[in-house]
């Protein structure tokens, strides 16, 4: 049987595996990032961060059933300084993908530059989608006019790989509009989808809402989302220029579902609900099940058919 080749190539950053945690799940404290650092996974993505460090929302925050999750965490995480210092102390043997959230368009231009000062930082995951946060600005992620100047700032002083993350969009044209105003840019990538925004999941029994912020109201991650995030990954692979590479994320809990992201163009994948339910060990278990369906179809690498879905 021939070697089967599971490393990605993210614009040229290379991962051991193609398969990494979502930011958000598991990557917040110090010891979830060892933990992280010691596991199969392909790449370290952190929670994202702010400046200061932030408590996040009330809880209950986050509630999974069986084909879903919802969350409204309110972006809690330890501040910039703490991820930086912690890598500073570690041997860093794989990516390191420092997620950035800044509350406003000045605080990510300043978070930006700090990690720009950081070696331990492969490339920054700028976070243009946190369904979250009511702050005054509105998610820049949907804000087709506000979002080509403040790349164009972000790109003035940025000289680290940088990549985008997206949230879900529902319309072609809003993906072509999106995928212009990119193009026009130096990125490494993006990382298609976040979670959707202001869903609503209740409980007919209590007749009640399952998590306290935001009424009830918040992301929706795992299975129920993969169309989505398939049908975003496809279009972006479409219109993007070919040296993004698009990492997948959005309902991945089996190897053929990191299967379908691929084939509909994802260069690598990101795994959220999924590794918040089984916890570290879902790596090891996604990539022998990705070897076994890549020997059954006799493909030897991603790039065999990377983005090669098929029409009618
Ligand atoms: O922390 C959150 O509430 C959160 C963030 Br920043 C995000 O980007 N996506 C999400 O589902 N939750």
């Amino acid at each position: 049987m021939k070697k089967i080749d599971t490393t990605a190539s993210i614009n040229g950053i290379k991962l051991p595996l193609c398969i990494m945690n979502a930011s958000g799940v598991l990557c917040t404290t110090e010891q979830e990032l060892s933990n992280l650092l010691n596991s199969f996974s392909g790449g370290i993505v952190t929670k994202s961060c702010t400046y200061k460090p932030r408590k996040g929302n009330v809880i209950p925050r986050y509630f999974e059933w069986n084909i879903g999750s919802i969350n409204s965490m309110g972006l809690p995480n330890l501040g910039i300084n703490f991820y930086l210092s912690f890598l500073e102390k570690k041997k860093i043997n794989k990516p390191i993908f420092l997620s950035i959230s800044g509350l406003s368009k000045e605080e990510n231009y300043f978070l930006v530059k700090k990690a720009n000062e950081s070696s331990k930082i492969t490339a920054i995951e700028l976070n243009l989608s946190c369904p979250n946060i009511v702050e005054k600005e509105k998610m820049l992620g949907y804000d087709f006019y506000q979002i080509s100047n403040f790349i164009e700032n972000i790109f003035k002083f940025n000289k680290k790989p940088l990549g985008i993350k997206l949230p879900p969009y529902f319309r072609e044209e809003h993906i072509k509009n999106m995928a212009l105003v990119l193009n026009q840019f130096p990125i490494f990538f993006v990382t298609c989808i976040n979670s959707l925004p202001n869903g609503l999941f209740i409980d007919p029994m209590k007749e009640s809402v399952v998590i306290r912020p935001k009424k009830g109201f918040g992301g929706i991650g795992g299975s129920i989302i993969k169309p989505f995030a398939l049908a975003n990954i496809h279009k972006f692979y479409t219109y993007l220029r070919k040296d993004i590479s698009i990492i997948g994320c959005g309902g991945i809990s089996s190897g053929k579902d990191i299967f379908e992201h691929i084939l509909c163009g994802a260069s690598a994948v990101q795994i959220g609900t999924q590794f918040m339910k089984e916890g570290i060990s879902v790596f090891e278990r996604l990539k022998k099940e990705l070897i076994f369906i890549l020997e059954k179809k006799n493909y030897s690498s991603i790039n065999s058919f990377k983005g090669k879905l098929k029409n009618f």
